[in-house]
């Protein structure tokens, strides 16, 4: 039988590029999905060293037409969902763009399936920023959604969208509701690399400070190269279902930053300068995931602590803020 082929969309994300790793590595030809950019965003996908094992098909969220002939073009057996706008501080500068690519998306995605192949098995990328004003103190399958964030709301539609069609259409849909997954691979603008980045730079007397906003909220953060596997395991199963993917422990901005300055020696009190600027005008305080839906079904479990994981990404920034001084092209891993 031949191998397995998959598309995966926004894989020149942080996810995207452990996904297609992973799978690779499992032996399926792996397809991604280009938007079209001025600039080929390829830098994670080279530093895990794939980059030329990934076949690229065009196609942007916002273009079912497109969608339909990557779909007639690679004929995968399975779709991963990846591509958003999703950074949700920009969402409220942004929310119209917002509500398309990470909301409208997900339907173009599910009916360009539905259209060319409906047996093709669809990941769709939740999150947990929709339980957002969270009802319950601890999240599952079943605690109500609240979000907080256009980006939050986007993303709602998009997870119920894909419970519309598993119902509608019998299609295997699956909506992995995933919690806060962080790594060297991570983008600069979400708060973990900015905080990791900020210590190789201040520990190598590159940057004087750091300006956050507000260091008492409070994640569940993994690894990401964790969490694609439960990606995968979700679309092995023998039947669509969604699922938490989370590590059941919660941490501050405020204990992150201190593991972080902590790696090199420093204190954080003395380099955390509070900026308003980053509030945001409705923030989410805590989430805390339940993935035990997750354990049970699919033998998932999150495997890398946040100690381990911050420090992996410090060591990872010092790597690159030393590169930095000898290689120009080396800014363009930021
Ligand atoms: P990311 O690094 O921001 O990657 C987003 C990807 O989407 C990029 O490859 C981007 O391409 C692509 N994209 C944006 N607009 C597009 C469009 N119109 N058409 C096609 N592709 C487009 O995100 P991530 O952290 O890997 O997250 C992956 C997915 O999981 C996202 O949907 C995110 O919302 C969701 N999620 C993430 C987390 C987390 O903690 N990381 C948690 C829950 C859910 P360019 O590089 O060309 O811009
Ligand atoms: O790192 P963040 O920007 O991640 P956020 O908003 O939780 O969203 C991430 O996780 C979601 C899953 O729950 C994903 F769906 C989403 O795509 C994204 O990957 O912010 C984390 C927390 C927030 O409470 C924020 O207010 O850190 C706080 N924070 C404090 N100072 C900051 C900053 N966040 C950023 N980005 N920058 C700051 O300076």
């Amino acid at each position: 039988m031949a191998n397995k082929a998959a598309l995966i969309s926004g894989i020149t994300g942080q996810d995207g590029a452990y996904l297609a790793k992973l799978l690779l590595e499992k032996g399926y030809r792996v397809y991604g999905l280009l938007a079209h950019r001025s600039t080929k965003p390829f830098w994670r996908l080279s530093y895990l060293g794939i980059e030329e094992e990934v076949e690229f098909v065009d196609g942007d969220l916002m273009d079912l037409s497109s969608l339909g002939r990557a779909m007639a073009e690679v004929k995968p057996d399975e779709v991963y969902n990846l591509a958003a706008q999703s950074f949700v501080g920009v969402s409220w500068q942004q929310p119209i763009l917002t509500a398309n690519v990470t909301g409208l998306g997900v339907l173009h995605m599910l009916e360009a399936i539905r259209l060319n192949n409906p047996e093709i098995r669809f990941y769709q990328a939740s999150s947990s920023e929709m339980f957002g004003l969270v009802q319950e103190p601890i999240q599952s399958e079943t605690t109500p959604f609240y979000p907080r964030s256009p980006y939050g709301v986007a993303k709602l539609f998009g997870h119920w969208m894909t419970k519309n069609y598993r119902e509608s259409y019998q299609m295997f849909a699956c909506s992995g509701i995933l919690f806060n997954h962080e790594s060297p691979l991570r983008g600069l603008e979400f708060v973990t690399r900015k905080v990791t980045d900020a210590v190789a730079r201040i520990s190598l007397g590159k940057q004087s400070d750091l300006r956050l906003g507000n260091i008492d909220a409070k994640r569940d953060w993994g690894f990401a190269g964790d969490y694609v596997e439960a990606m995968w395991r979700m679309l092995q199963h023998d039947v669509a279902d969604d699922y938490v993917v989370a590590t059941g422990i919660t941490s501050t901005v405020r204990q992150m930053c201190e593991i972080a300055f902590q790696h090199v020696g420093l204190s954080y009190e003395d380099y955390v300068v509070i900026d308003p600027k980053f509030y945001r005008p409705a923030e989410v305080d805590i989430l805390l995931g339940d993935a035990s839906k997750a354990k049970q079904q699919l033998q998932w479990t999150a495997k890398t602590s946040l100690e381990t994981l911050i420090q992996m990404m410090v060591e990872a920034d010092l790597e690159r803020v030393r590169q930095e001084g000898k290689n120009v092209s080396g800014s363009i891993m930021r």
